[in-house]
């Protein structure tokens, strides 16, 4: 598979700390006595870079000059977590990076630490786009990821003294940020408003206002493939900065205010990762960033062209659309084509097509972007008159094929009419070569249910890519023990660019001493986060429990809900005896979770998860046998902690509702077990480790479906198995009484309704089905051996899970590029 060019650097410890004493001297003025970690790390961090930038140029040198497509990375979010321990680590320097910092008297942690980590991005969908452009970068690739440079990413979040989440701005600006490039030189005109006119039998966009794009860029270093490729953020500026010079306006706050306006497009991340609502920054913001890279894109491969022959543009770069979030490209596309470069309508609309394929990260159809026609004629007049031409050469198109006139109107892209509309996935669906799911289930649903018209209309453009993880950061970085106890188990550590490798772990399965090594390793983590936590949360976590996880956005469809009902059931089964807490296994439970602001059943969620900690890890009847801990502000940081410590995962969402998952890929290849619903990538998941290696329960998705079509949720059918199940009737009730809220039974009030009267989610549906195979769980736990077996069985059988498989699959099935020469 990956061919393995660029060996570790040949710099000398010595020679690294001279250059890290350089640039403490040159660019930040301080001694070495005088430096702190923070300026160590700037000027680790500079000093990386240096080594980069000749694979970096080289990189774009051949990606111009060579004949190889590149891809363009169209997203709203890249979630990159730090970067020095990466960057040193694909710079081939990690060993110079250490013996520097003895030299210099200082603790690696702390200079890590001194990083302030990048939050752009909301979830999984964003850390999937950074774990991409690392793959993209290790099998040598030529790639662009594109997308906005927020100068406030993900909110913070805090708990106050009630437990309930309180957001704080994500200023991650504050310091200096050594990694990105500004390159003023590189900018582009984004235009905003105005209108259309006829000028000479022309469509012309008369713009109101425009944006300055300034890049920022990143290199992107592979790992072991002597390549670099680019990350460019762009960041909104005004172009009123002129005007303010001249100073003509009467009112100085007057005269910043366009200023204000302009720059707000990369002011923040919208916090929300489902239900979006339309707003009209979050549409600026779109296509700040789209049109920004599209030009960027002709500049780059192009470059000093009055004429370019852009017909030959889907033969040097492909762009993919990460969710509906850029699909705006397609009509800005077809504009720059017509407008700008004086194509006719089909060439534009061949090369369009051609050129993008979208990705859909859901099946929740509020979570698909469907935008006002009104907002978009407001802000993209031009824009809008291309949509509803599209819109209507595609109906003939379907009216053609034969299409049933009910079918055809259920297909418009933009619905006629006062409350006139924009659907964006079925734009993209129709402006591109290719569509793809996130996990086989998904990808079947996506065909199956809401794309079904499309996929009916054109089969061939439907594919799965199955998502991954880059087992750089998520298994090297983040657990050093477990790698170097695979690669002595391998004799090699080939396996972090072939992942596939870890196959050959499948016989020390059933060596005991490779096993028992195994289970230390996971024990020494436990005991390395148990420190963390309490150094960073002040918590006082027993390493000798079963460390039991569930991270990820909180969400009624992922069903933390189900988790803290099955902890209060467990508590009130010991409060009352029923259950004698010297016979169960000693279990730490976290949650790791952030809920968009206006989200307002999630963070009652947060809250009860909060006060159920408080409750039970101050009551002395479970001191020792169960614990629960919600370190806050869950980001990638906690994530490369907490992860290679846990022994069992929780994925236990409503099935045929999380599109893949990605969290779970990351606990199986760090040899946690997973607990989990038929959904998503679990299903493959299981697949690959055995189903003796899973714990597996809850309704299928279409015993799901059936359910709903008895009526679950609107006939109030949960309240049959609240009124059943004396266990589960007895924890809700519980959640009522203000056990949680120190009496007061109207704080949850919310929560309980919403479970017993409509359970959108089915949680009580499958709480029966929960409670037991935690009991198989326990079961199995008291067996250490059995367990760490299964571990190791798990991360033997995940190296499908490798982002470098995934980025393979897009290569062959939509992208038909590959690796630079
Ligand atoms: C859209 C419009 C306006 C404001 C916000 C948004 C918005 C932002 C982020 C909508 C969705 C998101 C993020 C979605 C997301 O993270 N989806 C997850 O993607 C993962 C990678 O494919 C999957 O593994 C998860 O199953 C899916 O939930």
């Amino acid at each position: 598979m990956t061919e393995i060019t660029a060996p570790k650097s040949s710099l000398t410890s010595g020679e690294f700390t001279d250059e890290i004493r350089e640039q403490l001297k040159y660019t930040q003025g301080v001694t070495p006595e005088q430096a702190t970690a923070a300026d160590v790390y700037v000027a680790t961090a500079a000093a990386v870079r240096r080594h980069l930038v000749d694979s970096w140029m080289k990189t774009q040198h051949d990606m111009v000059n060579g004949d190889t497509k590149a891809v363009g990375y169209l997203s709203a979010e890249f979630l990159m977590g730090k970067q020095l321990e990466n960057a040193l680590l694909n710079a081939g320097l990690t060993e110079q990076f250490e013996g520097a910092m003895k030299e210099l008297g200082f603790d690696t942690k702390d200079v890590i630490d001194a990083e302030y980590e990048p939050g752009l991005g909301n979830g999984g969908l964003g850390r999937l786009a950074a774990c991409y452009i690392d793959s993209l970068a290790s099998i040598g690739v030529p790639a662009f990821g594109y997308g906005i440079r927020y100068q406030y990413g993900i909110f913070k979040q805090e708990f106050d003294e009630n437990g309930k989440q309180v957001e704080t701005p994500d200023y991650w600006l504050v310091n200096e940020e050594p990694w990105g490039h500004v390159d003023y030189n590189r900018d582009q005109r984004v235009n905003f408003g105005g209108e259309v006119v006829e000028e000479n039998g022309k469509r012309v966009w008369k713009p109101a206002w425009a944006v300055r794009a300034v890049p920022c860029d990143y290199m992107v270093p592979g790992y072991k493939s002597g390549r670099v490729n680019t990350l460019r953020l762009w960041t909104a500026k005004s172009y009123d900065e002129f005007d303010l010079l001249t100073f003509n306006k009467s009112d100085y706050l007057d005269a910043v205010i366009p200023k204000v306006e302009a720059e707000n497009i990369s002011k923040i991340l919208y916090p929300e990762d489902s239900t979006p609502q339309g707003k009209k920054l979050r549409l600026e913001q779109q296509y700040f960033f789209v049109s920004a890279s599209i030009h960027d894109a002709i500049r780059v491969f192009y470059p000093g062209e009055k004429n370019p022959d852009l017909t030959t543009l889907p033969n040097k770069i492909v762009f993919q659309l990460n969710d509906t979030h850029p699909v705006i490209g397609i009509p800005e596309l077809m504009r720059v084509l017509i407008d700008e470069y004086g194509y006719d309508w089909d060439t534009a609309w061949s090369i369009t097509n051609k050129t993008f394929n979208y990705t859909c990260h859901t099946l929740l159809p509020e979570a698909l972007e469907v935008w006002p026609a009104s907002l978009i004629g407001e802000l993209l007049p031009r824009h809008l008159e291309i949509i509803k031409k599209i819109n209507e050469q595609f109906m003939s198109e379907l009216k053609a094929k034969g299409v049933a006139d009910d079918q055809i109107e259920r297909m418009r892209i933009y619905t006629d009419g006062k409350d006139a509309s924009v659907r964006m996935a079925y734009l993209a669906t129709y402006g591109g070569s290719y569509v793809n799911g996130v996990a086989e289930l998904h990808s079947e649903l996506l065909k199956d249910v809401t794309l079904k018209d499309f996929s009916s209309v054109y089969p061939d453009k439907f594919t799965n890519v199955t998502n991954g993880v880059t087992p750089r950061r998520f298994i090297k970085l983040a657990n050093p023990r477990m790698s170097d106890l695979i690669s002595e188990g391998l004799g090699t550590d080939a396996w972090l660019s072939d992942l596939e490798q870890l196959k050959g772990l499948i016989p020390l399965a059933d060596d005991p001493e490779f096993v028992k090594k195994f289970a230390a390793v996971k024990q020494a983590n436990k005991n390395d986060f148990a420190a963390f936590a309490k150094r960073k949360y002040g918590f006082d976590i027993d390493p000798n429990t079963m460390f039991n996880t569930m991270i990820k956005r909180l969400h009624e469809y992922k069903r933390q809900a189900l988790k803290i009902l099955a902890v209060i059931a467990t508590y009130a089964d010991i409060k009352s005896g029923k259950v004698d807490p010297d016979t169960l296994v000693p279990r730490t439970v976290f949650f790791g979770a952030k809920a968009a602001p206006g989200y307002y059943l999630a963070k009652q969620t947060i809250q009860l998860i909060n006060n159920v900690a408080r409750v039970i890890n101050n009551d002395p009847a479970t001191k020792g046998k169960l614990h629960v801990y919600f370190p806050w502000n869950y980001n990638i940081e906690l994530a490369q902690n907490l992860i290679p410590a846990t022994d069992l995962d929780e994925q236990i969402s409503q099935a045929g509702k999380e599109a893949s998952g990605t969290g779970n890929m990351k606990f199986a290849l760090n040899g946690a077990l997973t607990v989990g619903t038929l959904d998503g990538a679990n299903v493959e998941i299981r697949e690959r480790v055995g189903a003796e290696n899973f714990f597996l329960f809850g309704m299928t998705e279409p015993e799901v479906s059936a359910l709903y079509a008895k009526g679950y949720d609107t006939k109030g059918l949960s309240r049959e198995y609240y009124e059943k199940d004396p266990q589960l009737k007895q924890a809700i009730d519980m959640v009522a009484d203000g056990t949680f809220s120190n009496g007061d039974k109207d704080t949850y009030k919310d929560l309980v309704n919403d479970w017993l009267n409509k359970d959108y989610f089915m949680t009580l549906a499958d709480f029966r089905a929960y409670m037991d195979i935690q009991a198989e769980i326990e079961e199995t736990y008291r067996d250490p051996m059995k367990w760490a077996r299964m571990a190791v069985l798990n991360v033997a059988n995940s190296g499908y899970f490798s982002s470098d498989r995934s980025i393979e699959d897009y290569l062959e099935r939509i992208w038909h590029t590959g690796a630079l020469k």
